[in-house]
């Protein structure tokens, strides 16, 4: 066996580890609206290792958009900072991006659409055993580095949330850089053709639309450009991980 196909043999094994933990959580499900087959899994997992960075998730139709997009996690944020945004309706919210990058910047909703814009509608996952699809808008992630420019060192993006899911710690995430710069990683501030409401992370929230739930930060507050996570929360890349949860969550 040539050394790539011994590789690709092996991720494919730790992969499949992976996509069956999250197969068998998604079918504890009581409220989950569908249940993914096997099968499906492995077609997706052999997707990623044909292309692993080109390959997008599956994209729905209106008709399959979800009543209700359930909210999970925080849905009203209680800090004093983002009271005070949310009595302003937003006005004020100013996105802060800094850390290993060349042009720090401080952003506006509409800054941000004047960017770029995309929409996508797409099926989230939760760990807790429920899905629901919605038409998220926003703006493509990496139109956001190509202003901001990370350092050739920086390999991650951390989403700094104003949510306290535990008073004291606030909420965080982090993706690396080739899941940043994929085409449906979307800094999103509409849901289903409407502002985002509050309890869907208003007025930023990221959708990372091939990794589970939890890492799509809700309630962004600033993205913060590194070489490492470590001095970070915990130091395992988001709040769920400092609590045992997997870093990598693909689907
Ligand atoms: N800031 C923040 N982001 C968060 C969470 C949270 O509690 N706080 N919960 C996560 C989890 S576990 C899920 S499933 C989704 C839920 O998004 P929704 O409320 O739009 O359904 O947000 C994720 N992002
Ligand atoms: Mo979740």
């Amino acid at each position: 066996m040539t050394d790539r196909r011994r590789f690709l043999r092996h991720t494919a094994l730790a992969l499949g580890g992976v996509i069956v933990t999250g197969c068998d959580r998604i079918s504890d499900s009581q409220t989950g609206e569908r249940i993914l087959s096997q099968a499906e899994k492995l077609n997706h997992l052999a997707q990623k290792i044909a292309a692993p960075g080109d390959v997008l998730a599956k994209e729905f139709t209106e008709a399959d958009i979800s009543a209700v997009f359930k909210p999970n996690g925080s849905t009203m944020p209680d800090t004093p900072d983002y009271r005070a945004l949310l009595n302003n309706a937003f006005r004020d919210y100013r996105l802060a991006i800094g850390g290993m990058v060349e042009r720090p910047a401080l952003l506006s909703i509409s800054d941000l659409r004047a960017l770029g814009m995309r929409t996508q509608i797409t099926r989230h996952d939760c760990v807790e055993g429920w899905s629901a699809i919605g038409k998220w808008t926003g703006t493509p992630l990496r139109q956001v580095m190509d202003f901001v420019r990370p350092h050739m060192r920086a390999r991650y993006v951390v989403f700094h949330c104003y949510d306290e899911y535990e008073e004291g710690t606030p909420y965080y995430e982090s993706i690396d850089l080739a899941e940043a710069r994929h085409p449906q990683t979307l800094l999103a501030y509409m849901l289903n053709g409407h502002d985002l409401p509050v309890q869907n992370g208003a007025p930023l929230r990221l959708r990372v639309e091939r990794q589970l739930g939890y890492k799509h930060a809700k309630y962004i507050r600033s993205l913060q450009f590194t070489d490492s996570f470590a001095s970070i929360g915990d130091g395992k890349g988001g709040y769920w991980e400092d609590n045992g949860y997997e870093w990598y969550a693909g689907i």
